[in-house]
């Protein structure tokens, strides 16, 4: 989430009301076809966490919507190097229309097709764009991963708010018609007065109002069943979910179902793994994040010691090394990949540092190493402020040794590997050796200056 007032306007929106029943009842029929299509679509999609997720944008991506076609273009190559779901931006009409990257949003049921805050098309490109894009990615066998802001809205009108007397801008009449909104379903309305946070000036929703809880995700035509039964999207990134409390994300999940992960920004384990808990979904491990950022960026590796979500537990940790907000891993950066697509939890790769950043060989080897051989639980061998070894031990493939160097020269170490009598080698390509374990399964590996190996059975 990110603060983006650059730039505000205010329209008075034209009302119009279309609400005449043979159309509703049209509606509806397309609503049970586009259904089933979507339901066969979705057949023989990779299971999410074999692979790996991209998060298929950056923040400011170039605005004139024509980012879902971009994206559309790579599904097919990020599919062969062995990504398995990718996550969009918020997809719907925000108040800063075609120049809204989508956490100010206005009409949930606008992605891209209605002439409001400016445009038709989102940033990102129109409906149909984007209906084609998530078409071709479950061709792909691709999930696809909606970005969903449910702690606020932005671009009502002001009203004054009877509970407290205050004007705010309260006042949603979006143009598709659908959850219109007023005063009764922010914070503070009759029956509740706040939640666990707000975010920035913005209209705070009241999830523990039932009309809110229905038209988000308890209607047969919610925002949630909207997203997953006609658009087609496959799980949830829940943005802010500092902003409420779990239970909102628990039952979002429970009505819908789907892969789902929260942004609870925050570098605590042991917090991270609370949420988790209660939200029933996974986190992202900003605690590893952070504890990486030390390890890489502060020189002293002894940092990948410390607690993270995926050590506590690695079903409900996705890790990652960068995303839209912060990316402060600069020095190190490919050593970090290579500890996150070689440990424990769901990997992302973030789509800058895929597609423009690093080096896409070496990342799909990783990619490659961590869908292959990157099984099982894990033993850490050896750190110092510059070494790195640990060892997956393996659960229905060999397991492997990665030994992470962030130091200026090569480096050599004897380590006990699960294999005995051996002959093993680097699957990085970064060393030549093809050493031989011993009886007692020790042998001795090496690894160039800032740098990484990857070592299993030849
Ligand atoms: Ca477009
Ligand atoms: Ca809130």
């Amino acid at each position: 989430m990110k603060i983006l007032l650059k730039k505000c306007w205010f329209i008075i929106p034209v009302l119009i009301f279309l609400a005449c029943s043979n159309e509703q009842e049209i509606q509806q029929l397309q609503t049970a076809v586009e259904i089933e299509t979507k339901d066969a679509s979705r057949t023989g999609l990779k299971p999410i966490g074999t692979g790996v997720m991209m998060q298929a944008f950056y923040w400011d991506v170039p605005p004139g919507g024509n980012w879902w076609n971009t994206v559309r273009g790579k599904v097919k190559d990020w599919s062969n190097a062995g990504i398995d779901a990718i996550w969009l931006p918020p997809a719907t009409k925000a108040q800063n229309g075609p120049f809204s990257m989508g956490y100010d949003p206005f009409d949930y049921f606008d992605f891209g097709k209605f002439n409001q805050m400016g445009s038709i098309e989102t940033r990102f490109g129109s409906e149909k764009e984007l209906k084609s894009l998530i078409s071709e990615a479950h061709n792909e066998k691709l999930s696809v991963i909606a970005d969903i802001v449910l702690n606020h809205n932005s671009g009502g009108q002001s009203e004054v708010n009877p509970v407290n007397g205050q004007p705010n801008w309260t006042k949603f009449v979006p143009k598709s018609g659908r959850f219109i909104r007023d005063y009764n379903d922010f914070h503070p309305n009759h029956n509740y007065s706040s939640d666990a946070g707000v975010f920035g000036g913005f209209p705070d929703l009241s999830h523990s109002q039932i009309r809110v809880q229905n038209e988000l995700w308890k209607n047969s035509n919610s925002v949630a069943k909207y997203y997953k039964n006609v658009i087609g999207f496959d799980g949830w990134r829940f943005d802010y979910v500092k902003g409420f409390e779990p239970w909102v994300v628990r039952e979002w999940k429970n009505a819908v179902g789907g892969f789902s992960v929260g942004e609870y920004w925050d570098g605590n384990a042991g917090t991270l793994d609370w949420w988790s808990g209660q939200a029933e979904v996974s986190a992202f491990d900003f605690a590893c994040y952070y504890r990486m950022r030390d390890a890489f960026k502060g020189n002293n590796l002894n940092r990948l010691n410390d607690d993270m979500l995926w050590k506590r537990n690695a079903a409900k940790a996705v890790t990652f090394v960068a995303n839209h907000d912060t990316d402060e891993i600069h020095h190190g950066k490919m050593l970090a990949y290579a500890y996150i697509l070689t440990h424990e939890g769901y990997p992302t790769i973030f789509y800058s540092d895929y597609e423009e950043w690093l080096n896409k060989e070496r990342l799909n080897n990783l990619i490659w190493i961590h869908n292959n051989l990157a099984g099982g639980d894990t033993t850490i061998l050896y750190t110092d402020n510059d070494e790195y070894v640990a060892r997956r031990n393996g659960y229905n493939s060999a397991g492997l040794v990665v030994y992470i160097n962030n130091a200026n020269h090569w480096q050599e170490r004897w380590i006990q590997t699960n294999w005995s009598n051996t002959r093993i080698k680097d699957y990085t390509g970064h060393s030549n050796w093809q050493p031989v374990t011993q009886g007692g399964k020790w042998v001795k590996i090496q690894v160039p200056p800032k740098s990484y190996t990857v070592w299993a059975p030849k």
